[in-house]
């Protein structure tokens, strides 16, 4: 039977996708040897309820509350009219790597066991929400900007909503309607979204309908209950490989990956081949922008068959580095350790 009603629209197949409830998180091997952004076949879907099919028609952004002087309606047609940025950003779920509290640390946590797959990278194109706010006439007093989703209310918490602060909005925040230069995928948030670079994902706000700017602070189930005092993201890495891949003994293999970091550039890796007990440095390849990650790769010549344990860890221009072990999460956010990732060597 056809199936009518999908959480997720796009095709999710198992050699790139790894299946959790209503999102879908992008195998690392889909990334092996590709560029610097995350085609949109393969690009995670974090979805709270489910895609809505949104008709740009009939679509309006609304600008309003306390914080502005004039209030706006917009339709598709004139946010496309309006000045436009593109970015190249990653949106990361804040959960990315939760899973290894139970694997790595043995202390589990409740929610979506993400691998270290909730990432992806994207040219992003809109209008500066800080050029939104200034035609709105952005009053001093202005706290906050609560962005909502059009998306079906979550369970008793009603519409996906997040306050962002003004000094974020009016920095580096889109209104963006094309990824990797096509129109938002219904997935991505069609018509459009927030981008907020460096941020946790939940700030991205997707199918935005509204934009509420308060002048005192904001309080949503998603900043007091959930993601609560989450606004950058660590530092990460991962390798561009499949988990449990089978390599030859004797074999030179080129293993790639990728760091970055909410904070700002990333600024040393170092990749072990036995645990963690020696370290080497991969060469850093191409460019590297702040709000989305760097690629590196190295060589490495397995020589003794069985169990490996391959390591990366990188450190970012704050000082941030990724720790062996990172203090538990109650809800499982901000893994950043170190992550072991094991491989089979085998002989020829
Ligand atoms: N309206 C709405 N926006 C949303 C969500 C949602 O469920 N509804 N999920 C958020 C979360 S938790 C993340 S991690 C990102 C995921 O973006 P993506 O699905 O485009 O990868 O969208 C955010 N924006
Ligand atoms: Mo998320």
């Amino acid at each position: 039977m056809k199936q009518v009603t999908a959480a997720i629209v796009k095709p999710l197949p198992d050699h790139l996708f790894i299946r959790h409830d209503g999102s879908a998180e992008m195998r690392w091997e889909a990334m092996a040897g590709l560029g610097y952004h995350t085609p949109i076949d393969r690009f995670f879907v974090r979805n709270h309820t489910s895609t809505p099919l949104i008709d740009a028609h009939t679509w309006r952004l609304r600008l309003h509350g306390p914080g502005v002087r004039c209030p706006a309606v917009y339709d598709y047609a004139s946010l496309r009219a309006m000045p436009t940025r593109t970015i190249d950003a990653a949106i990361e779920c804040t959960g990315n790597g939760r899973r290894f509290y139970e694997t790595q640390q043995h202390d589990p946590t409740p929610g979506t066991p993400w691998g270290l797959g909730a990432i992806g990278v994207a040219r992003w194109r809109g209008v500066p929400l800080a050029y939104l706010l200034r035609q709105a006439g952005i009053r001093p007093e202005a706290v906050d900007v609560v962005a909502r989703g059009l998306d079906a209310p979550f369970e008793d918490h009603g519409h996906v909503r997040r306050p962002l602060p003004v000094a974020k909005a009016l920095d580096d925040v889109l209104v963006a309607y094309e990824m990797n230069g096509r129109p938002l995928p219904p997935d991505h948030g069609f018509p459009a979204r927030l981008v907020v670079p460096g941020w946790a994902g939940i700030a991205s706000i997707k199918w935005l309908g509204d934009l509420d700017v308060t002048t005192s602070e904001a309080a949503t189930p998603w900043n007091t209950v959930f993601y609560r005092d989450i606004t950058v993201q660590p530092v990460k890495s991962a390798f561009e490989l499949a988990w449990d891949s089978t390599l030859v003994a004797g074999r030179s293999y080129v293993l790639r990956g990728r760091s970055w970091s909410g904070r700002g550039h990333i600024v040393n890796v170092e990749v072990s081949f036995d645990g963690g007990v020696t370290w080497h440095q991969p060469e850093q390849r191409g460019r590297h922008l702040v709000g989305a990650w760097a690629r590196w790769h190295v060589n490495w010549v397995p020589r003794r068959p069985g169990p490996h344990v391959l390591m990366a860890r990188a450190t970012d221009e704050t000082g941030a580095t990724q720790p062996l072990v990172t203090p538990r999460h109650p809800l499982g956010y901000d893994f950043d350790a170190v992550v072991r990732h094991p491989v089979q060597v085998v002989e020829w």
